[in-house]
């Protein structure tokens, strides 16, 4: 393919990727225990899968950031506009295209007690905590892990949105001193746009069913560590490779527009870091926002991590 068409392509997927339908909040399912939600979390084919629920409280899917007063309803409108603070939680995880069995679910922040045991299904589970006191600070939040087993099928698990599960017409919500716009403190997930209940949040993230090139070797190379972020000035990367190859490090800005070349050449197997000093490919600053890393070896793209940059 020649280079500048395998570019344009490149960047446009890009451009879907971080593009995608948003609102506000973002709860994914991670499996590989980086933190994100990439095509590389999937639920096993057989042996236990442990997923770790993420809720980033205050940023959408895209890394923009969200206030109380972002996106609540008329009916509800407050002048609060800086805390989506977290004292409680209900998450509803489905088994889509089969069957599975639930372990124990397992919160990350012991100061949350759970309101009861749940009762899953084969397909469903709901898990309902809430803290005795204080709040989890607006942020990323690590909710928790549950480990799951497949009985049957090939299921994606999924965060449930909407009146699927419960017949009242909301599901996963977390409860927030602001005010919702079905329930009074509670956010929760589902369609914003829907006339007759317009919920407050879509941007959740399950995970894929595993494909059989899954258990293919793994990738030439991976990225370790992409920190810090939240930056304010440099960001470095660290990553490592297994073997020699035709490396490509570049920072992507959210509309899959290119910022800055790190390397791009042959590098030998090994471990390796690099450091973005926040500039673009002229030596300007880049503006404040949400950039991309993305590491490509041999001309395949092996992985990418986003870093928030604050001026
Ligand atoms: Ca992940």
């Amino acid at each position: 393919m020649p280079k500048p068409l395998s570019m344009l392509i490149q960047v446009l997927l890009v451009s879907c990727l971080w593009t995608a339908r948003s609102g506000a909040q973002h709860m994914y399912l991670d499996t590989d225990g980086d933190g994100l939600s990439t095509s590389a979390d999937v639920t096993k084919a057989s042996g236990i899968t442990s997923i770790t629920i993420w809720l980033d409280s205050n940023h959408d899917r895209n890394g923009i950031l969200q206030t109380c007063n972002s996106h609540t309803g008329a009916k509800y409108s407050t002048t609060r506009s800086s805390a989506l603070d977290v004292f409680s939680y209900t998450i509803f995880l489905k088994a889509v295209g089969g069957t599975v069995k639930w372990g124990s679910f397992l919160p990350a922040d012991p100061a949350y007690e759970s309101l009861g045991a749940p009762s899953p299904t084969e397909t469903d589970i709901e898990l309902n905590y809430f803290r005795t006191s204080g709040v989890t600070p607006a942020g990323q939040f690590k909710v928790g892990t549950i480990q799951v087993s497949v009985l049957s099928g090939e299921p994606q698990i999924v965060i449930s949105q909407g009146k699927d599960i419960n017949p009242y017409e909301f599901g996963t919500h977390f409860g927030c001193p602001c005010s919702g716009s079905i329930l009074e403190h509670s956010y929760v997930a589902g369609d914003p746009s829907n006339a007759r209940a317009p919920h407050d949040w879509s941007d959740t993230d399950g995970l894929r069913p595993a494909l059989a090139s899954d258990e293919a070797p793994p990738a030439p190379s991976f990225i370790a560590h992409v920190g810090p972020s939240p930056s304010t000035s440099t960001a470095s990367i660290s990553f490592k490779l297994r073997t020699s190859a035709t490396v490509d490090l570049t920072v992507y800005g959210l509309k899959g527009q290119m910022v800055r070349i790190l390397t791009r050449g042959q590098l030998d197997a090994g471990s390796y870091s690099f450091v973005w000093d926040g500039t673009d490919a002229k030596g300007n600053r880049a503006a404040a926002g949400v950039y991309i890393f993305r590491l490509a070896a041999n001309g395949v793209s092996v992985d990418s991590r986003k870093v928030v940059l604050i001026r």
